[in-house]
């Protein structure tokens, strides 16, 4: 069994991730002792009367940069030598289920830095920072919800996190590679709209085959991406 998962998310907004972290999974799995969530703030790990965490940039532009003393100072008061930390930002590495498989296994402690403002001074990632990534090619106007959304692919695959009789990982897109299927449940026929007869045939090897075809059929059209079948995407499509 898993040792339980700490997760320390450093950020200026912490009431962003606060209700996040208070509901449904992230809830249950902190409950059943699965993880331990912190938040803090780097404005409490300021020494000066105006409490300040950014400055204007040197060589000048636009924006502010987040300090070098009050994240050091906030990420020292957590890290461990068992510690990974993480920086989002949109010039990291692209987030992959891979990643949240790996976070998920290979990691202790994962603190989260989020970034606000036009960026964070760079001797923070040279000195602090193990990995930077991006949630993707979009700008935010903070890494709070970006650190959540590696939370929450994370934590629901810690071993129990889904309760009893949920397969985490098997039938799911990108863990095959492939986008999923089309599903159904009942009734049989809604508003005159149809479920594919097959669904009904009792024949399992019939219905995985179809399910299969439509998995690539939707894959081919909407994320030929993900079928350059060198693995990096995901496991072995086809
Ligand atoms: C992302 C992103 C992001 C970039 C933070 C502008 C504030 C903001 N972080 N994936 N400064 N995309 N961060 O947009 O991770």
């Amino acid at each position: 069994m898993r040792e339980v998962l700490k997760v320390d998310v450093i950020t200026l907004f912490p009431g962003m991730l606060k209700g996040f972290l208070e509901e449904s999974m992230m809830k249950r799995a902190a409950k059943a002792g699965l993880v331990e969530f912190g938040l803090l703030n780097p404005r409490d790990f300021t020494t000066d009367k105006h409490n300040t965490t950014d400055d204007r940039p040197f060589g000048g532009g636009p924006g502010m940069v987040m300090k070098c003393e009050p994240l050091f100072a906030a990420i020292e008061s957590v890290r461990t030598p068992e510690s990974r930390v993480i920086l989002m930002s949109p010039s990291g590495a692209p987030f992959k289920q891979a990643d949240a498989e790996r976070f998920s296994k290979d990691w202790k402690h994962l603190i989260f830095v989020c970034g606000h403002y036009e960026g964070v001074d760079q001797r923070v990632i040279d000195a602090l920072v193990d990995e930077e990534i991006s949630i993707g090619d979009y700008v935010l106007t903070n890494g709070a919800l970006s650190a959540a959304v590696i939370i929450d692919a994370t934590v629901r695959l810690l071993p129990g996190a889904l309760g009893a009789g949920a397969i985490a990982t098997e039938e799911e897109s990108f863990s095959s590679g492939l986008l999923e299927y089309p599903q159904y449940t009942r009734p049989p026929e809604f508003r005159g709209l149809e479920v594919p007869e097959i669904l009904f045939s009792g024949d399992h090897g019939k219905i995985e085959k179809w399910r299969r075809e439509q998995a690539l059929k939707r894959t081919e059209e909407r994320r030929p991406d993900l079928l350059n079948n060198s693995g990096e995407n995901g496991e072995n499509n086809a």
